[in-house]
């Protein structure tokens, strides 16, 4: 039987520094509360889960956060306010544009100016003007805020503080969950204090079932929020019964199935009544347009909907 998710919170403790997070949250939605801006929470990346509490090893998932990171891009520039929930050393929104050691063969260094100097080789600059561009008009809007989070623990005593702060938003406020959570853990009181030792033999290890946190999520923490989640698979066979389960299940509004192997070309928007697919076609990719552009655009205009119909009642 896995814990109840009050459990969980009682018996797995909140990051070091969770109230610091808190008020960096709740100063960001009061900014944007009264000025009409619409919000979204986005989580990318994936959880770990640790083995030790001085921890050494854990378990890992594949996400590398280029869903959530490429949406944060997309939603800033059609205006909303966004809080980048992301696993640290993750792919982060503009900086995915420039990582690894392509960043140090965009520079040069200045010899004239005997070493003292660096500056963007003039070929490059069509490369970093634009990202470079977006990403000080997203720190002028003051409309964006990252949250870091490591291990599955901190991520969902984050997403619960942040849900918290933003029913005052109503409808206004989109969750959308990207971020690729473990289903299963070590709970903290059968986890060994200090690193395994080889010489204690191979150890077993029991992982516990993950309570489901959407149904809080959606019934308590933000009923009138427009919750958007994501169903990842690896059988096409069961992606959309189990993307329309869990919209049965959980009540919220649309779950964006996709494959792992076709993930970044097509995804399918389930929602109670049907099913709309999303896709990156090879020629649009090649114009260098992405998936999540078109995912987006697909959700603001749902959510427009969803304002409508919420401040017509
Ligand atoms: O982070 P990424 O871009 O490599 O992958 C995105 C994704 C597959 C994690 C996301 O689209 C998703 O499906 N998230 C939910 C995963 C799940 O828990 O089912």
């Amino acid at each position: 039987m896995p814990l109840s998710w009050e459990q969980f919170y009682a018996e797995n403790p909140p990051p070091s520094d969770l109230d610091q997070k808190r008020h960096y949250v709740q100063d960001f939605c009061q900014k944007h509360l009264n000025n009409g801006s619409r919000i979204v929470l986005i989580t990318s990346g994936g959880t770990t889960v640790p083995l030790e509490h001085h921890t050494v090893r854990f378990v890992d998932n594949f996400s590398a956060g280029t869903r959530g990171s490429a949406s944060a891009e997309y939603f800033l520039e059609i205006g909303y306010a966004v809080i980048f929930l992301y696993r640290l050393k993750s792919i982060e929104p503009y900086l995915r544009h420039v990582m690894g050691s392509r960043f140090l063969d965009m520079l040069e260094i200045d010899k004239s100016a005997d070493n003292t100097s660096i500056s963007v080789k003039p070929s490059e600059v069509h490369n970093i003007l634009p990202v470079l561009t977006k990403y000080n008009a997203a720190k002028e809007s003051q409309k964006f805020l990252q949250v870091g989070f490591t291990t599955l623990s901190d991520y969902l005593w984050l997403l619960k503080t942040i849900c918290e702060t933003l029913p005052s938003f109503g409808a206004r406020a989109m969750i959308y969950l990207a971020a690729a959570v473990s289903d299963f853990y070590v709970p903290a009181t059968q986890m060994p204090t200090h690193k395994m030792q080889s010489q204690d033999g191979a150890p077993t290890i029991q992982l516990d079932l993950v309570p489901k946190i959407l149904q809080p999520l959606v019934s308590s923490w933000v009923p009138n929020a427009y919750v958007i989640s994501f169903k990842l698979e690896t059988d096409e066979n069961i992606l959309i019964k189990k993307a329309r389960g869990a919209l049965l299940k959980y009540k919220h509004k649309i779950v964006l199935a996709n494959l792992m192997d076709t993930r970044r070309s097509r995804v399918v928007a389930v929602t109670p009544e049907d099913e709309t697919e999303i896709i990156l076609t090879e020629e649009q990719k090649q114009k260098g347009l992405e998936l999540e552009k078109f995912i987006v655009d697909y959700l603001s205009e749902e959510h427009s909907k969803f304002i409508m119909e919420s401040t017509a009642q």
